[in-house]
């Protein structure tokens, strides 16, 4: 049993209040549909970020669903296709749980010059949460589907109505069989009607697009969706969230090339291969970091010393290594992680004690991944043509998409005597 207190504030048991009634620590940017972001760097510094204070993303309307009339199919190349319902999903297969520091692609979008089109999303579309579900590998070997090196997940929503493009991603099988999940609880709670409930893919390290909610159908493939049969199946469109939005986009090109396939899975290396993809696609997230203390005014202990804490993520790469400065960038001091790790897709949480001076200091930090990979200080122009992550800028693009560099991410902080 939850206490009770806990069960009176159930974003589940309102479903007609307003956003920020049902999810006190979010900040609503569009009521419906539903847009919100966690309200401030502050509520972002622990190791799990509550349900209600985790940004919500959604394009169509939350759907009101019925978890026991809900089924998921498993359609395409499958020796025996089958439509489950949640309570076989749940009770017939394993159950693992991960930890994600779950980012949306248009995070930092907000700090793109001049404007990126979309919500301007500012630090708080990124959340920290234990998901647990069915690992889909069992779920895919149970059905004998194929699941060999090449194919594609293709993973369906089920929240559009007839004259919407259906919310569905391709999910490069590797990853599949890896760690994704059909998740069904969020920090050991159900999940809330706007999370995805009652079955969302959960897909670790990756951008929160890829986690597709509500899911009602996957279908085994040889390609992600692409091509006539995907473009206009039943009138309705399932190529839209996978070919033509999130994807990387810079100002001198038009649209995206649309592919059937890809090889290459790391959203870092798409951005260099530009011989090999046009665009890239918002796959795994990019290393980044925020500082979430002090933020403001700061009084140091007896003395001098002020303790500088934050939170560091990266994509399918653990974060390795961090780095402050207490002076606009002149220089950098490793900080050092505290508190458990728990995993290579879960929130780091990190510490530096700074002897501080009397006055204003700009304070930032910059994370680096296994790979070597370290955050870029700020955003090209779009008239700089960049594709890729080079000389320490992130690309402008079209859609804003990616953003992680750490000059925006910056606090100035004023230290009293
Ligand atoms: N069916 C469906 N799934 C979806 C979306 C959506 O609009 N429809 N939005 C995606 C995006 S862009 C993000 S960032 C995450 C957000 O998940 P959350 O709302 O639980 O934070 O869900 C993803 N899954
Ligand atoms: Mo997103």
């Amino acid at each position: 049993m939850q206490p009770k207190d806990h069960r009176e504030r159930d974003p589940a048991d309102r479903p007609d209040a307003p956003l920020d009634e049902r999810y006190p620590g979010l900040k609503v940017l569009t009521e419906s549909p539903e847009n919100a972001q966690t309200a401030s760097r502050e509520h972002l510094e622990n190791y799990l970020t509550p349900r209600e204070e985790h940004y919500i993303r959604t394009h169509h309307r939350t759907p009101k669903i019925d978890a026991e009339e809900w089924a998921v199919s498993l359609t395409g190349m499958v020796e025996n296709e089958v439509e489950l319902s949640v309570a076989e999903i749940k009770h017939d297969y394993p159950t693992e749980s991960v930890v994600h520091m779950m980012e949306c692609s248009g995070n930092g979008r907000a700090y793109f010059d001049p404007d990126a089109e979309g919500d301007q999303w500012t630090v708080g579309a990124v959340g920290s949460a234990v998901w647990t579900g069915t690992p889909v590998r069992a779920v895919l070997e149970a059905h004998e589907a194929a699941t060999d090196d090449g194919l594609w997940l293709s993973v369906m929503g089920g929240e559009a109505k007839e004259d919407e493009d259906v919310f569905c991603r391709s999910i490069p099988m590797g990853k599949v069989l890896d760690d994704c999940l059909l998740a069904y609880e969020m920090n050991g709670e159900p999940m809330t009607p706007e999370h995805g409930y009652p079955l969302r893919l959960l897909v670790p390290g990756w951008f929160g697009n890829n986690s597709v909610k509500w899911v009602d159908r996957m279908h085994v493939m040889e390609t992600m969706v692409s091509g006539d049969e995907w473009e206009s199946k039943g009138g309705r469109d399932y190529t839209e969230y996978q070919q033509s939005s999130y994807r990387i986009v810079p100002a001198q090109d038009d649209e995206p090339e649309r592919y059937e396939s890809v090889e290459t899975f790391s959203t870092y290396e798409q951005m260099r291969k530009t011989d090999e993809i046009r665009n890239a696609y918002c796959f795994d997230q990019l290393v980044k970091s925020l500082i979430t203390s002090p933020t403001g005014d700061a009084t140091p202990s007896t003395d001098g010393r002020v303790e500088i804490t934050g939170v560091a993520w990266s994509g399918d790469d653990a974060v390795e290594r961090v780095e402050v400065s207490v002076d606009g960038g002149e220089t950098w001091n490793d900080a050092e992680f505290v508190g458990p790790d728990l995993g290579r897709h879960a929130v780091r949480k990190f510490r530096y004690v700074w002897d501080a001076t009397a006055g204003e200091h700009a304070l930032l930090s910059r994370a680096t991944n296994e790979e070597g990979r370290t955050q870029p200080a700020t955003v090209s122009d779009p008239d700089e043509g960049l594709r890729g992550i080079t000389d320490g800028k992130y690309p402008w693009n079209e859609k804003g998409y990616g953003n992680n560099a750490y000059r925006p991410l910056g606090v100035s902080v004023s230290v009293e005597e």
